[in-house]
């Protein structure tokens, strides 16, 4: 058995960002597909936040880790994978604060705007799952699509600058985080600015089949839904 067990749910980017970081860094992991069983007693026992990506590990301490995160921190951590997350402490600060900006501000608002067009559930609490009407739902959608552009150019203008990746000559793990984030975007043909477009074919190309193949998974669905709508 891998050292490192995967569960994953393929159609989904905060998956696709796990499963391209654990190809890139060329860890030994089995990957598990637990599409429609993450509610189950058996997975709940083991997670009980019923999240995907999540890694199991004896080396953790309660055996399970998930926020895709908080899973290549760890194992850049655990692997000194310093390429990937630099030790430098603020080097390492500037990746952090490009993934907590991404998971707390920029996440938000793509999953209220993308969600509904890729049948996933909304999260607790928002307008999307809440009882209102579909005027009103179709309303808070748009405002977040609207409100995703001020945040994309953060990491063009403040976290990527004069550089090709966040991460300087190669792509870090906010970069990874960044562009599976960014795969969700055709699922609403939203007019992605020409400097996203040319940094995530860049990063595709520095990644080759690591960052291919779980895309591919991503992007399949993305043409699946829109097939449906016709
Ligand atoms: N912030 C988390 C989000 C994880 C998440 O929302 N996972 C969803 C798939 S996109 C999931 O596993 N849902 C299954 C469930 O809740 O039962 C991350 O970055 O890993």
């Amino acid at each position: 058995m891998s050292a490192i067990q995967l569960n994953v749910i393929k159609p989904s980017v905060n998956n696709m960002t796990a499963r391209v970081f654990l190809r890139a860094a060329k860890l030994d992991f089995s990957e598990n597909d637990v599409y429609g069983q993450t509610r189950s007693p058996e997975y709940l026992a083991r997670a009980p936040s019923h999240l995907t990506p999540m890694i199991e590990t004896a080396d953790l301490p309660r055996g399970a880790l998930w926020e895709s995160c908080a899973i290549m921190q760890y194992l850049c951590n655990k692997h000194g994978l310093d390429d990937f997350y630099p030790r430098e402490p603020e080097a390492r600060a500037m990746i952090d604060s490009a993934m907590f900006y991404l998971i707390g501000t920029f996440y938000p608002y793509l999953a209220r705007a993308t969600y509904p067009a890729l049948n996933f559930p909304l999260y607790a609490g928002e307008v999307g799952c809440s009882d209102a009407d579909a005027a009103t739902k179709e309303i808070a959608r748009k405002a977040a699509v609207a409100a995703l552009a001020e945040p994309l150019d953060v990491f063009r203008a403040f976290y990527i600058g004069d550089k090709p990746f966040i991460g300087g000559a190669k792509p870090s793990i906010a970069d990874i985080r960044l562009a599976a984030t960014l795969e969700f975007l055709a699922a609403i043909d939203y007019d992605l600015p020409d400097w996203a477009k040319t940094y995530m074919a860049s990063i595709e190309r520095t990644l080759g089949a690591a960052y291919a193949e779980p895309a591919a998974d991503v992007r399949g669905y993305i043409a699946y839904v829109k097939s449906q709508r016709q």
